[in-house]
């Protein structure tokens, strides 16, 4: 070989190398092994559909599939299924049936993560139906490609090459999506600009949903509220303006021209300065129902937030129930109202909104948030699956006892015409999508959750861990136990006992319980959330305070209400709570948050303690990536508790414990 030769057949090894085992996190929890030929010449994979999904279900099983024969059907009779699936193994083979073609891909990825758990399959029944019949990430993403609260990088989507240019990681984005049952997507920013809807927009939307249609997933776009004046050149938006209805009419006639199976709008109307049918002297129903109407021929949804509220003297807590519940009933059938779990936003920990449930005649649907706005970025390790399970399993006692949220959204108890659950998503275009590797488990949980929400936050990191890393006993037991604590860890070292949104102004990563700026709006200061005093700390939301909590159905008005029954973790969220009240531990509430502190912080350090000893387990780029993380974290930690210990302690004027970690 001459040495020319030899260079770039080493190269090529190299190239080969480095694609194979580039661990770099790129190929989030799709890590199946492709089959050997000698495999795939024992089995068929089999299907008469010519669909593309259908196809797409096949291509997966003849790549990765191990197992026996499989037989892929489509029974238009079994609506029951949604687009969920049964499968069954007679003789030698397995037989999958679904009614939709999306149905059969989630199987095949199904059987392919039980394959990879080393679940026994060649006899295998069963079948999964989804709770929610839409399961949908929310992107945040500006057409600049500047994403709000993205903490991994830039949008994924290149507005400017589209559609010319389809970048590959469209399609990747989709096979992850579907691979936990996402079907449908919100590709920009609540805080939607009017842009989206313009011709030249339209035709780059079409691009990705001509991608993503293969996948099972259907396209929505976030609309601006405003857009018929802005971009329609009409004199207002005003709802009930009928250019303004026929202007929308030709739009969604436009979209749909371009993409078939569009999904419809997401819309926040007069939030935090956007723009709404209020503006027109209009209500949320009013301006909900044009856009209903207008979709409504094409089978369209509209997804409305309940997102408001507005720096009047009322509790912010209290104002998306006021704004809303009045409105029962008067909303369309293709409306559904999109509630963030907790009534402020997406603290570490908040109670369940109170207008899940209230609204008995109106479809309501939860908003989660993946990224972790509120949650350290994409710098801590904070696993979510136990926050979403702790709304969605919440009683409202709508119904009496067993009225749950995830009951009252997935169409159990009130009748719904299509269920769904949101979750804004925490991907960008990092090489490893969210950021931090463990991110990567919150937009798998939530697909999962979406799926099914009765599987536990134990079950579904097992999963993700042994996709994504190794299935090592040791690693996988260990790694769950600290996935698994650390959303307490997080409140523990930010916002332990109910306080909540004492972080620093807008970008809301580090702590600023003192913050303040003259003039500004109260309900965006710190202290309208904690009213520390000499006296004490908390926010009163009693009867005898702003009395949020009569939005809550017994019984749990009167436990919350009570300070001896209201939940310690949430007591500063309801009471304003003097510092030497003795909490359950025998321990005064001064001497309880200093506890609370020091264990997140403790916690953080056991966590690196634990990684460090995972190192033989884990591929060298991803241990060390992690190990930095954890680096953050632990910073992080520390300066949450000093900072807001020696903020609280100007009012407490009590020592700090001798046991809490110094320095302080
Ligand atoms: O959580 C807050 C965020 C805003 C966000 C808003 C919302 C998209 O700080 O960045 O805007 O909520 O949910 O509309």
């Amino acid at each position: 070989m001459s040495l020319r030769r030899a260079h770039i057949v080493y190269i090529l090894f190299i190239l080969i190398c480095t694609q194979t085992f580039a661990e770099d996190g790129s190929q989030l929890w799709l890590r199946f092994e492709k089959v050997s030929a000698e495999i795939s010449a024992k089995r068929t994979i089999k299907t008469k559909s010519v669909d593309p999904t259908v196809l797409l279900a096949k291509q997966e099983l003849e790549d990765y599939w191990k197992g026996n024969n499989v037989e892929l059907l489509i029974d238009r009779k079994l609506t029951k299924l949604k687009d969920g699936f049964k499968i069954t193994s007679s003789g030698s083979k397995l037989q999958i049936v679904a009614n939709k073609p999306a149905g059969l891909l989630y199987a095949a990825y199904h059987i392919l993560q039980k394959q990879n758990e080393g679940a026994e399959i060649t006899h295998y029944n069963v079948e999964e139906i989804p709770s929610y019949d839409i399961r949908i990430l929310n992107h945040w993403d500006n057409l600049d490609r500047t994403v709000e609260r993205g903490y991994a990088g830039y949008s994924l989507w290149k507005w400017a090459e589209l559609p010319q240019v389809l970048s590959p990681r469209y399609e990747e984005y989709a096979r992850a999506n579907a691979s936990i049952g996402i079907n449908a997507t919100v590709l920009n920013n609540v805080n939607a600009s009017p842009q989206i809807l313009t011709p030249e927009y339209l035709t780059k939307v079409k691009a990705l949903a001509d991608i993503f249609r293969k996948y099972g997933i259907k396209v929505y776009l976030s609309v601006n509220f405003s857009s018929p004046k802005v971009i329609g050149g009409l004199e207002n938006s005003d709802p009930l303006n009928k250019d303004v209805q026929l202007w929308w009419k030709n739009k969604v006639k436009e979209i749909y021209q371009l993409i078939p199976d569009f999904g419809g709008f997401l819309v926040k109307a007069n939030s935090e300065g956007q723009p709404g049918p209020q503006d027109y002297g209009r209500t949320h129903a009013d301006g909900a129902n044009m856009l209903a109407d207008a979709i409504k021929p094409y089978s369209g949804m509209i997804m409305w937030r309940a997102f408001v509220y507005n720096p009047t003297k009322e509790d912010r807590a209290k104002q998306a129930y006021q704004e809303f519940v009045p409105l029962d009933g008067q909303f369309r059938d293709n409306v559904i109202i999109q509630i963030k779990n907790g009534p402020i936003d997406f603290q570490p920990r908040e109670p369940f909104t109170p207008l899940f449930g209230a609204m008995r005649n109106t479809a309501q649907m939860v908003e989660f948030q993946i990224t972790q706005e509120y949650l350290g970025f994409s710098n801590h390790l904070v696993y979510l699956a136990p926050l979403f399970k702790e709304t969605l399993d919440s009683d409202a006692y709508a119904d009496g006892a067993g009225t749950t949220i995830a009951k009252i959204t997935d169409g159990t108890v009130r009748k719904i015409s299509k269920s769904a659950i949101a979750g804004v998503a925490n991907i960008g275009e990092d090489v490893n999508w969210t950021g931090h590797h463990f991110a990567q488990a919150n937009w798998f949980a939530f697909g999962k959750l979406a799926w099914n929400h009765q599987l536990s936050s134990e079950d579904i990191a097992k999963e993700w861990l042994k996709l994504t890393f190794t299935k090592d006993e040791t690693f996988v037991k260990d790694v769950t136990d600290m996935m698994l604590t650390s959303r307490e860890t997080v409140v523990n070292y930010m916002m332990p006992l109910g306080l909540h949104h004492i972080f620093a102004f807008d970008h809301h990563y580090g702590p600023e319980p003192w913050g303040n700026m003259p003039g500004g709006r109260a309900d965006w200061m710190p202290w309208y959330y904690h009213n520390a005093n000499e006296k004490g700390v908390g926010f009163n939301r009693t009867t005898s305070g702003s009395n949020a909590v009569v939005q809550y159905n017994e019984p749990l008005r009167s436990l919350f209400n009570d300070i001896q029954t209201c939940p310690e973790n949430l007591i500063l969220w309801f009471h304003h709570v003097s510092w030497d009240h003795k909490m359950k531990s025998g321990l005064t509430l001064w001497e309880e948050i200093c506890t609370h502190y020091d264990r997140g912080v403790q916690d953080v350090r056991a966590y690196q303690r634990l990684w460090d000893k995972m190192e033989s387990y884990v591929d060298a780029q991803r241990f060390k990536e992690i190990q930095s993380k954890l680096k953050i974290q632990i910073k992080d930690a520390v300066w949450w508790k000093d900072a807001c210990l020696l903020y609280f302690q100007t009012f407490s004027r009590k020592p700090i414990p001798y046991y809490i970690e110094r320095p302080i």
